[in-house]
């Protein structure tokens, strides 16, 4: 019997590809040299994509493969995707939420600890021999029962939340609506940002959060504030981000994530009061085996009955 053909873009593990190659004639889109030839000769016979959070569903791939029933992505934010035009062809997209929780929480943790705690200024001390030639390292903060407002309470939100309870962290939270949560709601993120010592982005990206992190709310966090950013670059305002550090108007940040991936800015690069992770925030073994699990198996499910297990929102009724 004839398999479904599958596009790939991106990459995927071995088991991944095992999975997916007894399923599906796999196509890697990172394997084409000719890509306009290979759409004249195999763009219609495509039905199933999988992809990843940072190179979605390109409108050209939907172009060359008007058959396109199902994309699945790794990862849970699903911003590069445009799902309207995905709706409106029929294609039911899917994504990997919840799997990933406990992971993105833990890269808070870490970031908030090392920003505390100068991981990064320490560890240089103790291996550079200045502890030896010039004494003892200068103190630093605890992390210890400090205010932390997280800025969207969803999934990741609740769990980072319920994993700050080791720092007896206070909670507050600012999202559009207001959750049963036993954590207390801000509906005005400034003044969140104002009675904060940390503000952690965890939105998803897109338009309806570009730039929601701006100068005032940078400014209202403080020069003991310190910006923790796991959400998406476009979130907080870059420039307006650098402004605020060189300045001194903000303390410090621990970020994630970058308006240009993987271009990050000389100016963020050069401060010490920064630290700069490459967008790792789910990207252990463990998790990522468990997002790739999720991504083949939604494409298995679709193959089974045409759903999927995990449809983003805006696909739920397809
Ligand atoms: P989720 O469950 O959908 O939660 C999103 C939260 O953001 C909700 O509480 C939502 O509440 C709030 N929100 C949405 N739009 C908002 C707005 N305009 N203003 C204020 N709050 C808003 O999503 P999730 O699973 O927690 O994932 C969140 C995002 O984390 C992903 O979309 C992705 O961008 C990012 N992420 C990053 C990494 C990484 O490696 N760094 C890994 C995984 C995920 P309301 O709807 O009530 O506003
Ligand atoms: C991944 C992420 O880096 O899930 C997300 O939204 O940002 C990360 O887990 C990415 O999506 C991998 O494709």
């Amino acid at each position: 019997m004839n398999k479904p053909e599958l596009l790939l873009i991106g990459g995927a593990t071995d088991v991944m590809l095992e999975r997916m190659g007894a399923e599906f004639t796999l196509h890697k889109l990172n394997d084409i040299n000719d890509f306009d030839a290979w759409a004249v000769e195999h763009g219609a016979k495509i039905e199933a994509l999988a992809t990843n959070g940072h190179d979605g569903v390109p409108s050209r791939i939907m172009e060359a493969c008007p058959n396109l029933k199902v994309a699945s992505a790794y990862g849970v934010g699903y911003d590069a995707i445009d799902t309207d035009a995905c709706v409106a062809r029929g294609i039911k997209v899917s994504h990997t939420p919840n799997v990933l929780n406990a992971e993105v929480a833990n890269t808070v943790l870490m970031l908030m600890l090392a920003g505390f705690r100068n991981l990064l200024a320490d560890e240089h001390h103790a291996r550079s021999g200045e502890w030896e030639s010039s004494g003892n390292a200068p103190l630093s903060r605890s992390p210890d029962g400090r205010v932390v407002g997280v800025l969207g309470m969803g999934r990741i939100g609740q769990e980072i939340a319920e994993r700050l309870g080791v720092f007896g962290s206070e909670i507050l939270y600012h999202t559009r609506s207001k959750k049963d949560l036993p954590y207390e709601y801000c509906d005005d993120l400034v003044a969140m940002a104002k009675r904060s010592d940390v503000l952690v982005c965890i939105t998803p990206g897109g338009p309806a959060t570009e730039k929601l992190v701006n100068k005032q709310v940078l400014e209202a966090l403080g020069p003991d504030g310190m910006l923790i950013n796991v959400a998406r670059g476009s979130v907080v305002d870059e420039a307006a981000l650098i402004e605020a550090l060189q300045s001194g108007k903000l303390g410090s940040a621990g970020l994630d994530v970058f308006e240009k991936e993987p271009h990050i800015p000389n100016a963020l690069k050069e401060m010490d009061n920064v630290v700069l992770l490459p967008h790792v925030g789910s990207a252990t073994v463990e998790t990522r085996a468990a997002m790739g699990k999720l991504t083949v198996d939604n494409l298995l499910q679709w193959k089974q009955d045409g759903s999927v297990l995990t449809p983003v929102p805006e696909c739920a009724h397809l």
